[in-house]
């Protein structure tokens, strides 16, 4: 029997196919089952996967004017990181989304008008005034381009948003400032203005028929704003894992707790994970995700996932004084591709320490573009983060059955 018997053509090099028949082979030569003889098949095409990254230096011109000494929330963070990324060769191999203002009509998705108008207003006003302004606030700055640099960093988040959930790219990072998740409804706070990333959600749902949104705000603070734009919404998931003290670590309020759980019919859609002290690392990290965030996150099965990220959890971060290294940044980012057909966007939002963010949003944008995270050591959480996760379990497993006790023995 040769090779060109049966249907005429040349047979390709020998290959296994599952056929549901079992093959046969005689020595080298090709398949035969059933009848026919299998050639190899044409390559299946690997669905190629693109990144986006926002990024637009007019976002530098919101700056601190008013005081002498260096304020953390500095233009430098967004270039420092965007050189970082080009220094590695990254910003090549992504897409490049621009950035544009957001719209009064997509702000008031989360703000009021009233905040709208504030916000604009503060192109017109006086140094002086600027000044005022600043004190009126709790912890902002406000020079004449602020407010450009503000819809430019929400509608950035939005355009990246938009592009990740109608499959222009597979996911992106979102390199803008000034942050947003401490906005409030009415006001701005925390060196936020606009809630880039509550708007973009909004945003998704109202024009492109996105029904679920798991956001995971791993900024070292609490996103107090987000928090509250999504209190009763069953569609939306707020999960936020920062440095809580007791309610003694900003935004200091005792609804960063882990009994706030959302309201109405949105109970258990609103997940705290508070750390009681500073210093906690990348295992007790890793151990929220394993515990708490993966498991929520595949039960609430999400058509798109947005982090709040902050790189302030990082090691070396001035305020944060947690140690969050860029290995397990990586692998917190490879865990949530894994969700939403992969749809993912990173916005940063804190982050005080040019070489930690820089490297911790890198090593998150390599796994972006493919890479695996690097390796990480054992995990060992900390006495604290176990009695944390404890404390979450215990009230949210009364709304994700993942989280349920599945066996007890009582003699144990
Ligand atoms: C976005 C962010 C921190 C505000 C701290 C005010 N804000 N003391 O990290
Ligand atoms: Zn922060």
């Amino acid at each position: 029997m040769e090779d060109m018997e049966i249907d005429g053509t040349e047979a390709q090099p020998y290959v296994l196919i599952e056929t549901g028949n079992l093959p046969i082979t005689v020595g080298n030569r090709p398949i035969y089952t059933n009848g026919r003889y299998i050639s190899k098949p044409a390559p299946i095409p690997l669905k190629s996967t693109k990144t986006g990254v926002v990024y637009d230096r007019r976002m530098r011109y919101h700056a601190n004017i008013h005081e002498e000494e260096h304020h953390p929330e500095d233009p430098s963070r967004i270039s420092s990181i965007q050189t970082t990324f080009k220094a590695a060769g990254c910003l090549e191999k992504m897409v490049l989304i621009n950035a544009r203002e957001v719209t009064k009509d997509e702000v008031r998705l989360v703000h009021t008008d009233e905040h709208w108008d504030f916000v604009a207003k503060t192109s017109a006003l006086s140094e002086a005034q600027l000044g005022k302004v600043a004190d009126d606030y709790n912890s902002i700055y406000v020079n004449k381009e602020t407010a450009l640099s503000a819809r430019l960093s929400c509608g950035g988040v939005i355009e990246l948003c938009k592009a990740v959930a109608r499959g222009d790219v597979t996911n992106g990072f979102a390199n803008v400032r000034p942050p947003g998740h401490h906005a409030e409804i009415n006001e701005p706070m925390g060196f936020c203005f606009f809630n880039n990333v509550a708007v973009a959600a909004q945003c998704l749902k109202r024009d492109l028929k996105i029904e679920k949104v798991f956001i995971l705000d791993w900024d070292i603070h609490h996103g107090n704003g987000t928090q509250k734009a999504f209190y009763n919404d069953p569609n939306v998931v707020y999960c936020s894992i920062h440095r809580y003290d007791n309610a003694n670590f900003y935004p200091g309020d005792p609804q960063a707790g882990h009994t706030y759980v959302g309201g109405g019919q949105a109970k258990g859609k609103t997940i705290n994970i508070p750390w009681p002290r500073p210093g906690m690392r990348d295992s007790d990290y890793i151990y929220a995700f394993n515990k708490v965030v993966m498991p929520i996150a595949y039960e609430f099965d999400p058509d798109i996932v947005i982090v709040s990220a902050g790189f302030d959890a990082a090691e070396g971060d001035p305020i944060g004084e947690n140690h969050v290294t860029p290995s397990a940044f990586g692998h917190m980012t490879h865990m949530l591709k894994s969700l939403a057909a992969g749809k993912l966007v990173l916005a940063l939002e804190g982050g005080y320490n040019l070489d930690s963010i820089s490297n911790s949003a890198l090593a998150c944008v390599k796994v972006l573009l493919g890479e695996h995270p690097a390796k990480l050591g054992p995990i060992k959480p900390s006495q604290e983060c176990v009695e944390t996760i404890y404390q979450v379990i215990r009230v949210q497993s009364r709304y994700w059955s993942c989280l349920k006790p599945v066996y007890i023995d009582s003699t144990e």
